[in-house]
């Protein structure tokens, strides 16, 4: 990668990556794109430009005129969200990604996108999931992700355009929180520790999801868009994780730190649906083979990094 469009930059991921990007790469190198323009990332709001995913000829515009070598299409709905407006989360998650694959191809230019534990459903094994295994999700967000994942293959079969991806656990964050995904009580949890020392999740205690702290997963994106193609014998896409959690091992964790920590449960029907249908844990050791994805951080580490952060940033 020598110079990057990202779209979705101003998302969880998007806001971190584009940072980290801009470091590795220059400034310059990399183009945000977003839907708005609100970030207080001096280097980012200087550099973004209004994009939304489902305007072709926009996205062709800003390709045509930034000439990049690769586009990172990080903009989608999340799990959650995609419930509440589903034939919108298909416009956008679908039409948004075709319309980038489309512009990859016509510009030669390499591709990511991510896909999710959320393309798993409840007939896929749920402990250690493999690589290669049954894929039947029944909520919008698993079919778009599967579907993108089928997709991304046929582009890189059918017109030889470079596209790679992972399939990213929960990921957990301080500078941009996630919205509308099942997975952010690992978040919230975090922030409700400093701000009030209470918490009310939404999933059960024992709900045991693949998580990953946002650095691990950034990195995780750049090594594998590095890596020599020669090495890749899968493309869409790579199972990786750092840790499989539960509310309560959060809750314990957190205590360790915060004696007087309180967690209370108020289930969210639609969110514990969706949880309940995906993996526990998931194998990651193709990408470890492959493309030497190792992640950093574990339990405690995430732990400690997120408090340390937040008592400053919410001070
Ligand atoms: C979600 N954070 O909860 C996303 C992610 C694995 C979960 O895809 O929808």
């Amino acid at each position: 990668m020598k110079r990057i469009i990202i779209t979705g930059a101003l998302g969880q991921i998007g806001t971190e990556l584009t940072d980290k990007l801009m470091d590795l790469y220059g400034v310059d190198n990399v183009l945000p794109t977003d839907v708005h323009k609100n970030t207080d990332n001096k280097l980012i709001a200087d550099k973004i430009e209004i994009l939304d995913v489902r305007d072709f000829e926009r996205m062709d515009e800003l390709v045509s005129e930034f000439q990049p070598d690769t586009i990172l299409h990080m903009a989608a709905l999340l799990s959650a969200t995609c419930e509440k407006d589903p034939l919108l989360a298909w416009d956008i998650n679908m039409n948004g990604l075709v319309n980038a694959l489309e512009v990859a191809r016509i510009h030669n230019l390499k591709f990511f996108t991510p896909s999710s534990i959320g393309s798993f459903g409840d007939s896929t094994p749920k402990k250690n999931t493999p690589q290669t295994t049954i894929q039947r999700p029944n909520t919008m967000y698993g079919v778009n992700k599967v579907s993108g994942e089928l997709l991304c293959d046929y582009y890189y079969e059918k017109f030889g355009v470079d596209t790679r991806g992972v399939r990213f656990p929960g990921l957990i964050s301080h500078i941009k929180e996630p919205g509308g995904g099942t997975t952010d009580y690992a978040v919230d949890i975090f922030f409700e520790a400093i701000k009030t020392g209470s918490y009310t999740c939404f999933l059960e205690e024992d709900t045991y999801l693949d998580m990953m702290y946002i650095d691990d997963a950034v990195d995780a994106i750049i090594q594998l868009m590095e890596t020599d193609p020669s090495n890749l014998s899968i493309r869409n896409a790579f199972n990786i994780t750092a840790i499989s959690a539960s509310p309560k091992l959060f809750y314990s964790e957190i205590k360790k730190h915060i004696p007087d920590f309180k967690v209370e449960y108020d289930v969210d029907p639609v969110r514990q649906k969706i949880a309940d249908t995906w993996p526990e844990s998931i194998d990651s050791s193709e990408a470890k083979k492959q493309w030497g994805f190792e992640p950093k951080y574990d339990l405690e580490k995430i732990t400690k990094t997120m408090l340390d952060a937040l008592k400053v940033k919410l001070k």
